[in-house]
């Protein structure tokens, strides 16, 4: 890459972008020079762009580091340095969210930034400090082996939503985190899409372990061997399998699980992957495990007696009537739900628990108790973008929802930190409009009657309310709302079917007539057990309660349950996922936020081209074009007096090489004065506030054409000849 000094006015990183630009200007960027990085004020915008650029790196972090924002490119450097500095100076929280749809490049973007943190932080090099940071970076590592598979969309695509808080102590180095996870997609244990895979860590396992070791999972190599990971055929024997492996083993290692932990994992790896090949027959004494064998497996794996294994796939245990339980027989399709429920509920809390093993690592020892509640956090964000599929099921539910939530946040934030700028300043701030999307955010989570709420109801009386009537209730609430319908209210759309599907409108600013994308039918087979907790005790007795392998039994730590309890009115998955936004806005709404929206620039993950339609797209739902908005009501840059005369006092004879003014502020004035530009400018009480990037490119040409003037006279200067 090319050697770039100092901020580069007039060029896209500082150009306003509008809605008919854009795309052009991401082209630019992209195929001319290979810029991703662009500015909105301080929003970066990312393209995705499929290839290795030489944008990272020790080099790269040394130009960063310590600047300010706008000194250098726009780069995620720049706002991993300004989130740090601004945590460090004013001892104030900060958090980075990245959004961007499925392989947009939020992930890489996270472990860009946790690397840039990483690196600048420790000079003295202290132990426990490189500790914690080892433990930072290896957790992506490990998270990505159990958390991501390979889908259509991205090879590498996060199947949760991971938001890490980094705790650093007053110098400013980091000494702790705490990682929250978010909604796995756990359906996927059972089912992939046509060319997808299972979660990495069953190919992982399959390609990496040694042959002893799979002759004591009682496995073999061949991932096609298994219902689970068979499904996405020609992708099973992907290289990297084998490396990752043992990549993750390391990472773990380096986390501080112990070698009994690891084993543990493998063995209920394997157990699941048995559990997927148990089929069910009938015969005339009832139903029994085609494999006998298989259970044999899973008993062993998971150190629990084989006849409560069998037991539980066959029967399961029922409260009829205050707390008298039975011992109820399954049909086939209720053995089949009981073992794909295990299998989903057993890779959960594996999830889980290798989630909060980290979390203990990384807070154990990091925290000085010392220091309580004196440490400043920077808290990352990683989490899905809308999700737009032909079949939309609960998950796309959540997750719509979710963004949607982070769009409201995300709208209030930014318009609210500008008024406060401008308020601080005494500049004088016009309200503008922008499009609020809390009527969709109310039409899920209202009390009562929200789409959450009614299914809450519908979920508590399973057997009697229906998914026809599940329906009807929410078209009797949300008739007229203009973000709601139904085939049944509205008969000739026939991208829904009668008495299934609903469909939420969401939020897509001023594009949803030209593109669909975002009004997409939400498929609600949700009163089914996909909404509720997964809890499936009564199906599944063996899963870590009566275990006798101690880390598969802290997998539960809630132990085994009254199943009179179980059924009495267990949160549903809905409510929980809410309530966990919830809290997760809350926090991110106590801190002050840099935003990473990421672009995805086409479908085939193709380094060479860039769809303009969808580049626009998501421009608008990203919220960019609000976003755009705000900032030209407002300025399109600000700086100190101080750091203004720095650069531009040379283009003045009144400033340079000092002046004598009285204060910067009236020197400034005299400056923009004598360029005729003080009409595109607000003074504030410290800051210089500038409505057009024009003016600033007027300033960097003239500051450009005196430079070898002024180099000139000092080498003259210099060997006397002046
Ligand atoms: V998902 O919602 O988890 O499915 P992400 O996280 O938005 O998605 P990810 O970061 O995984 O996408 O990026 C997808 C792929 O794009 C990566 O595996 C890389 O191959 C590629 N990518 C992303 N960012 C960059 C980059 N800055 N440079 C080069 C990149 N390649
Ligand atoms: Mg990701």
């Amino acid at each position: 890459m090319e050697e770039e000094e100092g901020p580069e006015f007039g060029k896209p990183d500082f150009v306003l972008l509008d809605q008919a630009a854009l795309p052009f200007l991401l082209l630019w960027l992209l195929f001319e020079k290979g810029r991703i990085y662009t500015y909105i004020g301080e929003v970066v915008v990312s393209v995705n762009p499929y290839r290795k650029l030489p944008l990272y790196g020790p080099e790269m972090i040394a130009k960063y580091q310590g600047r300010e924002l706008y000194e250098r490119p726009p780069h995620l450097y720049a706002v991993a340095d300004a989130a740090h500095k601004a945590m460090k100076r004013r001892a104030k929280d900060t958090c980075i969210v990245i959004s961007g749809e499925s392989g947009a490049g939020k992930t890489e973007a996270s472990k860009h930034i946790m690397q840039y943190i990483a690196a600048i932080t420790n000079p003295s090099q202290r132990a426990e400090v490189e500790r914690v940071k080892d433990v930072l970076l290896k957790s992506t590592c490990v998270l990505e082996a159990f958390g991501n598979a390979h889908t259509n969309r991205n090879h590498n695509s996060s199947r949760f939503g991971k938001y890490m808080d980094i705790n650093f102590d007053f110098k400013g180095d980091p000494t702790g985190g705490h990682i929250h996870s978010y909604l796995l997609e756990k359906s996927r244990v059972l089912k992939q899409h046509s060319g997808e895979r299972n979660f990495h860590s069953f190919y992982q396992l399959l390609r990496g372990a040694k042959d002893g070791q799979l002759q004591d999972l009682n496995l073999q190599r061949d991932p096609a061997l298994y219902t689970f990971t068979q499904q996405g055929a020609g992708l099973s024997s992907s290289d990297s399998d084998e490396a990752n492996y043992q990549a993750v083993i390391q990472a773990m290692k380096v986390i501080g699980f112990s070698s009994d932990e690891m084993d543990c994992v493998h063995r209920i790896l394997a157990a699941i992957l048995h559990l997927g090949n148990i089929q069910f027959v009938e015969t005339e004494s009832g139903l029994e495990v085609a494999e006998e064998r298989l259970v044999d497996h899973v008993a062993r794996l998971t150190a629990t007696p084989r006849d409560l294994v069998m037991r539980s796939l066959l029967s399961r245990t029922v409260a009829s009537g205050g707390r008298e339980l039975i011992e109820k027989d399954h049909s086939a399709p209720e053995a089949r739900y009981a073992r794909d429920a295990c299998a989903k509920a057993i890779y959960e809390r594996l999830f889980g628990w290798i989630v909060g093993r980290i979390n203990e690592v990384m807070e154990a020892r990091g925290r000085d108790p010392r220091r309580d509640g004196k440490d400043t956090v920077i808290g990352v964000l990683d989490i899905y973008g809308f999700e737009i599929f032909p079949d939309n099921s609960f998950e796309q539910f959540c997750i719509n929802y979710c963004n949607e939530k982070l769009q409201q946040l995300f709208i209030q934030l930014i318009l609210k930190q500008e008024q406060e700028e401008y308020q601080r300043e005494g500049i004088t701030w016009q309200n503008i409009e922008y499009f609020n999307n809390s009527a969709i955010v109310e039409l899920v989570e209202r009390p009562h009657r929200g789409v959450l709420a009614i299914l809450d109801e519908a979920c508590a009386s399973v057997g009697t309310v229906t998914d026809r009537l599940f329906l009807q209730s929410l078209d009797t609430h949300h008739r007229h709302h203009p973000h709601y319908t139904s085939r049944q209210l509205c008969p000739t759309d026939k991208t829904m079917e009668f008495g299934r599907d609903f469909r939420i409108k969401h939020y897509a600013g001023d594009v949803t007539a030209v593109v669909l994308y975002l009004s997409n039918a939400v498929t609600p087979q949700y009163t089914s057990s996909c909404c509720r907790d997964p809890k499936p005790k009564s199906y599944f007795v063996c899963s870590g309660t009566y275990s006798t392998d101690l880390t598969l039994r802290s997998m539960w730590p809630d132990g085994q349950q009254d199943i009179t309890e179980v059924t009495k009115r267990p949160l549903t998955a809905g409510t929980l996922f809410k309530n966990s936004m919830v809290a997760l806005v809350e926090n991110l709404a106590a801190k002050e936020p840099y935003y990473v929206r990421c672009i995805k620039p086409n479908e085939e993950k193709s380094p060479g081209h860039l769809d303009e339609e969808r580049c626009r797209h998501q421009v608008a739902y990203l919220g960019l074009l609000e976003n755009v908005r705000v900032r030209r009501a407002g300025f399109a840059s600000r700086q100190p007096y101080p750091r203004f005369l720095l650069r531009y006092k040379m283009t003045c004879e009144y400033t340079w090489p000092n002046h004598l003014l009285g204060s910067d502020k009236s020197a400034v004035g005299a400056l923009l004065e004598q360029h005729g530009l003080k009409d595109d400018v607000a003074f504030g009480h410290n800051k210089l506030f500038i409505r057009s990037p024009r003016t600033l490119v007027t300033l960097e040409q003239s500051r450009a054409r005196l430079i070898p003037i002024i180099v000139l006279l000092l080498q003259k200067a210099w060997r006397g000849t002046l």
